[in-house]
């Protein structure tokens, strides 16, 4: 999705609708993983390499915390190919990049939950259309060797692919898969995505030849995004009807089952309003009810830099934060102790995702992205991250004023901070206190030691306090 006009704060009414007290207890569901995007190392694709904290940044680790308690189990994480592995797909990679790519990686990891490496790149490398497999089969081997131990990172081949030869998707994501397991990887699971942005409501049109794809291990994940507003591009706040969601999915869940595949939903979003929350939750359900083929679903999106954004679920105030966090919440596996969090996230704080999505067109939009051209609709999603940039200005052309209300002050404070004085900051706040605990012992994910930490320092039974690092030690 890009960011549009329509990116309006959601109304007074909506966050009062939001605030008010929901059943926020999961119900059985039976997906795999439920989570969000975590945006920031993508932005600035007009600066490559860019400065960090600059251009660019990673997402805050508080905050995926926050979201991690709530009970999700899943993290997408956008990041460029351009500056992990610069110059050249062949090449080494960056060094201090990778460094802090791990660090995102690990930290959701060891919480216990699914990291997604996530090369936001559209099929393309340095602006071009990525032709070259044997190219994507090395970036994949150097990149998946680097993290080939860790079982809870799921190799995603390349966000949203678009406006190329449907074979060479084919191939690409086939090089991807042959790279990855090349590098020693074998056991993690792989992200399939398809052309014209792997939109599910379009997918049988266009990604058909997907299905013989191969996998000796056989944990291929077919990754699909589906927004909900008229041209499914995820630019509006209003979703079709009630039950959009639903209807949107149908098709693509008849391919997974005849063709015995797995699917995921990758980004959805809706606007804070009731027709949406009904046609996102009546999505998860029906998802739900058919989790033989869909293994879950990630809100897009959370991130740091999301500011106003219609989408926003970082926590504790993005937009969507107070209105979908309990909505998402019903449907989120139980493996991720949902229960321990259930009533403090719906009430204190807006979990902030960011949903921004570069690209000019939705995913499956086919009449928009058929009218940009390649190198057109990368520059135009890259001037759309980086119109979220701290300093509130896009660098980019195209999409400037969209971002009506950024949170630049807060946003320099807390960048300039040294990680460990932002995760004292976090691990101090009264945010979700009660989440945690309950008779002063800790529930299994809560808070159970960390310096300044003055909560309960014992788990429920059957968990063990572990200690994160210095500032956060948690029951697992
Ligand atoms: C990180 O998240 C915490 C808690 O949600 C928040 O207090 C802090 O300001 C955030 N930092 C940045 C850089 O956004
Ligand atoms: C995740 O973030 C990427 C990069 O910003 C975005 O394109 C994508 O739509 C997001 N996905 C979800 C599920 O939020």
């Amino acid at each position: 999705m890009r960011f549009t006009s329509l990116m309006m704060a959601a109304s007074a009414a909506g966050l009062v609708h939001a605030a008010t007290k929901r059943d926020a207890s999961a119900k059985k569901s039976g997906f795999t993983w439920v989570g969000a995007n975590e945006s920031g190392a993508e932005f600035g694709e007009d600066n490559i390499p860019g400065k960090l904290d600059k251009d660019y940044t990673f997402p805050n680790t508080t905050a995926i915390r926050t979201l991690r308690d709530s009970g999700m189990n899943i993290f997408r994480v956008p990041f460029l190919m351009e500056r992990l592995v610069p110059d050249d797909m062949t090449g080494d990679v960056d060094a201090a990049y990778l460094k802090d790519l791990r660090k995102t990686i690990q930290f959701i990891t060891e919480s216990g939950a699914y990291a997604v490496l996530d090369p936001h790149n559209y099929g393309r490398y340095s602006g071009n259309i990525i032709t070259n497999t044997d190219n994507f089969k090395a970036f994949w081997k150097t990149v998946a060797g680097e993290f080939s131990s860790n079982q809870k990172v799921i190799f995603d081949t390349n966000n949203e692919y678009h406006d190329m030869d449907q074979s060479l998707v084919l191939n690409l994501n086939q090089a991807a898969i042959n790279g990855i397991r090349s590098a020693g990887a074998k056991n993690q699971y792989i992200f399939i995505e398809g052309n014209a942005y792997t939109g599910a409501w379009k997918w049988t049109d266009n990604n058909d030849n997907l299905k013989s794809l191969t996998d000796p291990q056989d944990k291929l994940v077919y990754q699909m995004h589906q927004y909900l507003d008229s041209d499914g591009s995820g630019t509006s706040e209003t979703c079709v009807s009630d039950t959009i969601g639903k209807e949107r999915l149908q098709s693509a869940t008849q391919w997974l089952k005849k063709n015995n595949k797995k699917g995921f939903v990758g980004e959805f979003a809706g606007g804070v309003n009731e027709q949406c929350e009904k046609a996102v939750e009546g999505m998860l359900e029906y998802m739900n009810e058919n989790s033989d083929v869909w293994m879950g679903a990630e809100w897009w999106a959370a991130g740091p830099w999301w500011g106003d954004y219609m989408y926003n679920l970082e926590p504790t105030d993005g937009q969507a934060y107070n209105t979908y966090l309990p909505i998402l919440k019903k449907y989120f596996p139980s493996e991720a102790g949902a229960s321990s969090s259930a009533s403090s996230s719906t009430s204190t704080k807006a979990v902030r995702v960011p949903l921004v999505r570069p690209s000019s067109s939705g995913p499956g939009s086919v009449s928009a992205s058929a009218s940009a051209s390649a190198s057109a609709s990368a520059s135009a999603s890259a001037s759309a991250s980086a119109s979220a940039s701290p300093s509130g200005k896009p660098s980019g052309g195209a999409l400037p004023s969209t971002i009506p209300v950024f949170v630049p002050t807060t946003f320099a404070t807390v960048a300039s901070a040294t990680p460990s004085s932002s995760l004292v900051a976090s691990s101090t706040s009264s945010a979700v206190p009660s989440a945690s605990s309950s008779g002063g012992v800790a529930n299994k994910y809560g808070q159970c030691g960390g310096i300044t930490w003055t909560g309960p320092e014992t788990c429920e039974s059957g968990s063990s306090c572990v200690k994160q690092n210095a500032y956060y030690s948690q029951c697992q």
